[in-house]
């Protein structure tokens, strides 16, 4: 972290082992069989995956193509692959034929004999044209982030209504693929007439697909007004509601658990939760609000994807406060951090308050020691590490420390000071220190 100033630090030191090497994550979350069969195989072979980034130099507070790439990394373990190499070029523009360089292709190319990798993915999203000309002059299987990021949604979608919303955003990214293919068939076969195979197959594919497409969306606008019918039960009761949002893995659910004690996945994955849960949160009858925990943002999510996950993401349209849960032990936290601004702002959300809350505080260091004491909550917030605007707390969800200054925190909001006597002396300071 790059403007942690002062006597803080991150405790965990960064990897330094590149994070391919590293085993694919275990938890509850399953990770697929990839499926391929080796010779003499006892276990399913995973695929090997050589990754390919751009590195264009304006990072606009972005992640760099290094972070990126690691992050893409983290995408394929998840996804149930394996990295065996990557490699980044600096270049202004992607090359609208092969995304990188034609020499950068022939490197890569005979990186293949290092590396034996059976698989290719590039950072970013290809045009289907580019897909399809990596593809021929690799050799091997071409995925784009966007496809990659699908399959673990496909692979985690557990209910209707995440499996719809899924599959509408896999259809639509395949949708001009097809398209590709056939305009590639029809340069090929074209002077051989118009009616190929090829075509009638695609045609009746596209087809296909365009009535599967229609069908979804119906379902899902069924999915929405359900939706809505709970929200309205919700709002009838009154309560206020708070959002978890923030960038995946960052620990929004283990924060739900820690706050209502729901009984929620929190697993050290990426997309780990798909659909809204919601929970009530309170001191008593009186005061009490709800809080909901949703989808996980990232950066160059397919734009299928966030379109798709709109009946999921409405949840955050009625929401009174949203509470923006930051990973503070992360390396790219201000990458993360703005990419999670800029996903609420195409959402429409910019209008809603929102409270920061760093979590996983006990990953750091203050003045040599972990945060481990309430104490330690107070000079967090004098000192504010992360340079955020506006009122910020710190959290542990998994020591706890934080979490009942956040409880109060937000009963606060809503409730005011009626038990302001019972607000603990961190919450207290965080209302000193931005001057309430
Ligand atoms: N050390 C530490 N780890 C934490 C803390 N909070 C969460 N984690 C871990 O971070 C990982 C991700 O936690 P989740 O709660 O699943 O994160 P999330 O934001 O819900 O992630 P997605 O649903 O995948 O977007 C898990 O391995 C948690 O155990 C914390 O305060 N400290
Ligand atoms: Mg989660």
């Amino acid at each position: 972290m790059s403007n942690h100033q002062g006597a803080l630090s991150i405790a965990r030191t960064p990897d330094k082992t590149p994070d391919w090497v590293l085993p694919a994550p275990n938890g509850d979350v399953p990770v697929r069989d990839p499926g391929r069969r080796g010779a003499h195989r006892t276990a399913p072979q995973q695929e090997r995956a050589y990754l390919v980034g751009v590195d264009q130099g304006t990072h606009d507070g972005g992640m760099t193509a290094e972070e990126s790439l690691l992050e893409l990394g983290q995408l394929v373990r998840t996804a149930g692959g394996r990295v065996v190499g990557s490699s980044a070029q600096h270049r202004r523009h992607v090359d609208p034929a092969t995304y990188v360089g034609s020499g950068k292709v022939e490197e890569i190319v005979a990186e293949r004999k290092e590396s034996d990798y059976s698989l290719v993915v590039f950072d970013d999203a290809l045009s289907p044209t580019q897909q399809f000309n990596l593809e021929k002059a690799l050799g091997v299987k071409v995925l784009d982030r966007s496809a990659l990021i699908l399959d673990i949604f496909a692979s985690r979608a557990r209910t209707r209504e995440a499996s719809l919303q899924v599959e509408l955003a896999q259809h639509e990214y395949l949708m001009p693929r097809l398209r590709g293919q056939w305009e590639h068939l029809d340069r090929l076969d074209g002077a051989i007439g118009s009616r190929g195979p090829g075509e009638t197959q695609l045609e009746t594919d596209r087809r296909l697909i365009g009535a599967r497409i229609v069908r979804l969306k119906k379902q899902i606008k069924q999915v929405q007004q359900q939706r809505a019918l709970q929200r309205n039960r919700r709002q009838r009761q009154g309560l206020p509601v708070v959002a978890l949002v923030g960038y995946t893995n960052a620990g929004k659910s283990s924060l739900m658990r820690a706050l209502s004690g729901a009984d929620v996945l929190a697993v050290d994955a990426v997309f780990a939760t798909l659909d809204p849960v919601t929970r009530r949160v309170g001191s008593g009858e009186a005061e009490a609000f709800l809080l909901t925990d949703t989808v996980g943002f990232m950066q160059k999510l397919p734009t299928q994807l966030l379109s798709a996950f709109r009946a999921t993401l409405e949840e955050l349209q009625t929401a009174d406060l949203l509470l923006h849960v930051i990973d503070g032990t992360s390396h790219a936290v201000e990458a993360q951090q703005r990419t999670v601004e800029a996903t609420l702002a195409e959402l429409g959300l910019t209008d809603t308050p929102t409270l920061s809350v760093v979590n996983k505080i006990d990953g750091l260091e203050l003045d040599g020691r972990t945060v481990e004491r309430e104490e330690d909550l107070a000079a967090l917030v004098a000192l504010n590490p992360l340079g955020i605007d506006g009122e910020v707390l710190y959290t542990s969800a998994t020591t706890g420390l934080g979490v009942d200054a956040l409880r109060r925190r937000l009963l606060y909001e809503f409730f005011g000071a009626t038990s302001a006597a019972a607000m603990g002396a961190s919450a207290m300071a965080a209302e000193e220190a931005r001057g309430a």
